[in-house]
């Protein structure tokens, strides 16, 4: 696997292209996920580049002209990594690398890689080979290629299908051997899970920093790791929480993030289960990010998948200060910008099936509202539970 040492800033190129019928500003936004995800790997991006095509070239992704310009802007930048916004087939990954002579890496590999750093416990840290084992796969050929190139000389002719075909092996073997560990680890939590009892359990889930953890350290007392990087928390922290006397499990997990690659989803349900298996969910949403819209289609999406579209949920609309400051104009009159955000959530409120709130997890705005209503909802999922049972939680 390609690493990308975290302390070691590299110049990175972005390489993305627009179908018809997308707008430039689109594709534009995704990039800057692409770079935000480059720069949590400890890259800093030089140039951008966007092709309009209706689909990837068969053979380098985007265009010969194009492959050309990334060379000269890579030479230009010193520029030693291409990051491509989409999966790369094998073929093109080989290619692209024989051409440029630079290191080449696809959103997939970079969400992996990031993942594999982040990856704390035994749990996480198998997930993630296993993604990235089943990502190398049918990545072999190409990677012999490269090390052929590397070795060469007379003498070296590089290794025929027999040694491919005997690291295929290996590496089936360590599938194998991880989906096999995944298991044990998932029916200890399993067992871990029945024991945490009749409680009532809630899950904070959403996209990738809008503030999951952070609102998990205000409501939880806990310290976790909240940063304004991606994919912050791998794991599952489960934590009880008690309001008015009220008690109830409270988890924060991974975020989600368009186009996580499959794989890792596979991998991840063990860790995800813990949303799943939640009686409420509490979807977070950062309402200062232009496409906030897409990102929870992207959460409810993941959720559907997962099986877990039809549990009770409130959605927290966090980031609630970013969003005025972003949006309302500083010198507007007090009132007028009270009355602008009053209009902003009536909006969403109307927009959606669930309860909503609003919040600032930062600056602890609206956060008696937001404990009240979660309450009342766990009050209600107790209720519903235990019809006969009065005083369970009291
Ligand atoms: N302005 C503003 N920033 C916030 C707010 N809540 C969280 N943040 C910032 O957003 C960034 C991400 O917060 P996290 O709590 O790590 O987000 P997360 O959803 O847990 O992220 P991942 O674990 O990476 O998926 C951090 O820099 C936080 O300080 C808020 O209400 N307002
Ligand atoms: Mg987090």
């Amino acid at each position: 696997m390609i690493e990308i040492d975290p302390k070691i800033e590299e110049k990175v190129i972005l390489v993305g292209i627009c179908p018809q019928g997308q707008s430039i500003e689109k594709i534009e936004e995704y990039l800057d996920e692409l770079a935000f995800l480059a720069e949590t790997a400890g890259g800093i991006t030089v140039k951008s580049f966007i092709q309009k095509m209706e689909r990837p070239d068969h053979s380098f992704f985007v265009g010969s002209g194009k492959v050309k310009e990334i060379k000269e802007a890579a030479d230009f930048y010193d520029a030693s990594t291409i990051i491509f916004d989409e999966e790369l087939s094998p073929v093109q990954q080989r290619n692209l690398e024989e051409e440029l002579k630079l290191k080449i890496i696809d959103r997939t590999s970079l969400i992996l890689d990031i993942f594999a750093a982040r990856a704390k416990t035994a749990q996480a840290k198998t997930q993630v080979e296993l993604a990235q084992m089943q990502y190398l796969l049918p990545r072999l050929k190409g990677l012999w290629t490269h090390l052929e190139r590397q070795r060469g000389g007379i003498g070296m002719r590089g290794p025929g299908e027999k040694e491919i075909e005997t690291d295929r092996r290996v590496i089936k073997d360590k599938i194998a051997l991880l989906k096999d560990q995944l298991k044990k680890l998932d029916s200890q939590n399993q067992t871990m899970r029945k024991t945490r009892g009749q409680m009532v359990r809630t899950a904070l889930v959403g996209y990738t920093n809008v503030g999951k953890s952070t609102i998990m350290n205000l409501i939880a007392k806990s310290d976790i790791l909240a940063e304004n990087k991606l994919f912050a928390t791998l794991d599952t922290t489960v934590r009880k929480v008690v309001i008015e006397n009220v008690p109830f499990l409270l988890s924060d997990t991974v975020g989600f993030i368009r186009k996580l690659p499959h794989n890792l989803i596979e991998s991840f349900k063990t860790t995800l289960d813990e949303a799943c298996e939640s009686d409420i969910i509490l979807h977070v949403i950062d309402a200062s990010h232009e496409s906030f819209h897409e990102q929870i289609e992207v959460v409810n999406t993941t959720l559907a998948e997962l099986g877990a579209q039809h549990i009770t949920t409130l959605m927290i609309f966090n980031k609630m200060d970013a969003y005025r400051d972003k949006y309302l104009d500083k010198f507007l009159p007090e009132e007028t910008k009270n009355e602008l955000m009053e209009e902003f959530k009536k909006s969403l409120s109307a927009q959606f099936n669930h309860k909503t709130v609003f919040i600032s997890a930062t600056n602890k705005e609206n956060i008696d509202e937001f404990r009240q209503t979660l309450v009342m909802m766990v009050q209600d999922m107790y209720h519903k539970r235990y019809p006969y049972m009065v005083n369970f939680y009291s």
